[in-house]
């Protein structure tokens, strides 16, 4: 608390706003998500997260798609807006060009980001608006009750491919990474103190960063992804001496995605290039008055 005494004699008293808790940042609706549902930890690492990066959540917008994991803004003090399946990116794109002030988070699905949004994400990642991109990827749709989606594995046995899927999957990682994102990483709820750290370092980085979370269904999922498996099967890129600015290693990296549980950050560009809302940003400073002069 800091007093002081104005020229005119009155006191006037100014009061140091108390630190954030996760208590701010969770929102009265109580989550309907399957007990035990990896997106419960992902909802906790991203409170986590939002505490350390320290900005009100009146600063903050969140944008999702359709699918259970889509209902997450929800749970969030947070502005949020639940759009329409696959559609996220482009919402959330717009609102960050209308105020670049914002702090804008995008989540959704496998399905939301790689089946019907598939489209946008390369759009997205070459047009670099400093987005954080949350995946919670459980290898299925979980709201529509358990369909194959585009990071089902080859084989698997789900309700819409009872004899088992005759596809190849999407590799998330691959995809942003050979797109350009400046930051890609991947985390699990079995290691919730990394996955809120890297939700937070994924926030810190300048444009547009990608965190695909590694998060079961345990409704419709493979019992073999379920949290304690998780916990005996991922490997720490960090233990493993991986350095986040070599994009080509994280490629090779990456190839293992499906067969290697690899966490943690596995590109972060060391000379992050331009956004686009900094861009606007300057156009607007130099035009407008040229254009104030022109009257
Ligand atoms: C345009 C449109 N097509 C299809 C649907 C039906 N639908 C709702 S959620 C969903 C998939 C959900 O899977 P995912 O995005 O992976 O999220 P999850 O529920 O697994 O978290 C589908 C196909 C829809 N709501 N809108
Ligand atoms: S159906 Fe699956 S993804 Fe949806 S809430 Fe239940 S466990 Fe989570």
């Amino acid at each position: 608390m800091i007093t002081s005494t104005t020229d005119c004699g009155c006191e006037s008293t100014l009061v140091a706003p108390a630190p954030l808790t996760t208590k701010d940042f969770r929102s009265d609706l109580k989550p309907i998500w399957c007990p035990g549902c990896g997106d419960y930890g992902v909802v906790t690492a991203l409170y986590r997260a939002l505490v350390a990066i320290g900005r009100p959540s009146h600063e903050i917008a969140f944008i999702s798609g359709i699918g259970c994991s889509s209902r997450i803004p929800g749970y969030t003090t947070a502005y949020g807006f639940n759009t329409v399946h696959g559609r996220a990116l482009p919402v959330a794109q717009g609102i960050k060009m209308a105020n670049p002030d914002l702090l804008v988070l995008v989540a959704g699905g496998d399905g939301d980001g790689f089946s019907i949004g598939g489209g946008h994400v390369p759009h997205a990642i070459r047009r670099n608006l400093d987005l954080t991109y949350i995946v919670m990827d459980n290898h299925i749709y979980g709201l529509t009750k358990g369909q194959l989606s585009p990071t089902t594995p080859r084989g698997a046995k789900t309700s819409s491919s009872t004899y088992g899927s005759m596809e190849d999957p999407v590799n998330p990682l691959l995809y942003v990474l050979s797109y350009g994102a400046g930051f890609v990483a991947q985390g699990v709820p079995a290691d919730m103190d990394g996955l809120a750290k890297m939700i937070e370092e994924a926030i810190r980085y300048p444009g547009f960063a990608f965190v695909n979370v590694q998060s079961p269904c345990i409704t419709f999922g493979d019992p073999d992804d379920q949290l304690k498996i998780q916990k005996t099967k991922m490997r720490k890129l960090a233990a493993e001496g991986h350095d986040p600015s070599n994009w080509l290693r994280a490629m090779e990296l990456a190839q293992d995605y499906g067969k290697e549980l690899y966490t943690g950050v596995f590109y972060r560009n060391p000379n992050p290039p331009p956004t686009y809302d900094s861009q606007i940003r300057e156009r607007q400073a130099t035009l407008r008055p040229k254009v104030a002069a022109a009257g």
